[in-house]
């Protein structure tokens, strides 16, 4: 079916499920978006989210998850949740950097690189992110992280030199100016189009995850992996406001239920394939190696000014959350 028709197709049944008694209760469906495909395990978390809504609203409430933009792509979700095309939908936080400065603060290099400062980083930041999304009738139900942000690229990097002139893949705002800082040209290259681009020699080098690469294959099309351990990024679960507040109380707190424990378990796995990902991106035959003394030096710089361009840019309020991280 053509995207278009199948998302009429939905809608209408949407439409007509909200009036079908089943029982007692009037039964609805949300439809859900998400970004990227079956294989990651933002979807897994995104599905397990769904299935433990359907199972403990009895039925009332039934989420069907359209992975790796089959419904709406990508680029799309936010808009498509904000004018209730779709009740709820998951999108990866930092793309929506131009929107507000808090979703930039998703990629800002070298401010937390391991597990334990991202979740304090993820606190710090959690009021001023809901009340971004609060303000576009949106609300937060829950994130899941990536695994540390490491460099793929088809030589050994020991310091940014190498990387000089080189194409670099960026997916959000922020790593496009971090492409620039980093003496190469940002290319805007969604996930389902990485293989091919580094194929076809649309983009030399990219910073993502491992798991990004095990779902990729990336040692089908490159060689080397050098753990910056850059920043760890979050997607994130949100539904409509209207939407929410249309479901009867019982219903509302299935929702946020399930939403807690999606984020735990979506933040248990991004640290555990943090290791196993890695690991096997090494058994495929990548390089992997830990990064020189100069790239590390050279990189934190950058990671500095990004900062404090951030700051500059997030003015006072970015601020308070920049202290708060810094008290946890
Ligand atoms: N993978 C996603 C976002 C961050 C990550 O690790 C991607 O590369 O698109």
């Amino acid at each position: 079916m053509k995207s278009v028709t199948k998302k009429a197709a939905l809608m209408l049944a949407s439409v007509l499920s909200l009036g079908t008694a089943t029982g007692s209760y009037a039964e609805t469906r949300w439809e859900m978006p998400t970004p990227y495909g079956d294989g990651t395990h933002q979807t897994q978390v995104a599905r397990g989210f769904a299935e433990e809504v359907s199972e403990k609203s009895g039925g009332k409430l039934t989420i069907n998850v359209h992975s790796g933009g089959s419904l709406i792509k990508h680029p799309e979700i936010h808009r498509a949740v904000k004018t209730r095309q779709v009740q709820i939908g998951e999108v990866f936080i930092g793309r929506l950097g131009n929107i507000n400065p808090i979703y930039k603060l998703d990629n800002i290099p070298f401010l937390a690189t391991d597990f334990d400062s991202a979740e304090k980083l993820y606190q710090a930041s959690k009021p001023a992110l809901s009340k971004a999304l609060a303000k576009e009738n949106l609300i937060l139900l829950y994130t899941s992280p990536w695994p540390a942000q490491d460099l793929y690229s088809n030589k050994a990097v020991n310091s940014l030199a190498d990387l000089s002139g080189l194409k670099m893949r960026s997916y959000s705002p922020t790593t496009s100016r971090l492409a620039d800082l980093m003496g190469t040209t940002p290319v805007n290259i969604p996930f389902s189009d990485v293989a091919q681009a580094f194929t076809t020699n649309a983009i030399d080098a990219m910073v993502t995850s491992p798991s990004t690469g095990v779902n990729s294959q990336s040692w089908d099309y490159i060689s080397n992996f050098t753990t910056i351990h850059a920043w760890i990024p979050k997607n994130m679960v949100f539904a409509n406001k209207k939407m929410f507040d249309r479901l009867d109380a019982d219903t509302q707190q299935v929702i946020l239920t399930a939403a807690a424990n999606a984020e735990k378990n979506g933040w248990a796995l991004g640290r555990k394939l943090a290791v196993e990902h890695t690991d096997t991106l090494a058994d495929n035959g990548m390089t992997v190696t830990a990064p020189s003394a100069q790239l590390e030096t050279e990189l934190r710089a950058i990671g500095d000014t990004m900062i404090g361009e951030w700051l500059d840019e997030a003015g006072a309020s970015g601020q308070a959350v920049f202290d708060n991280y810094k008290a946890l």
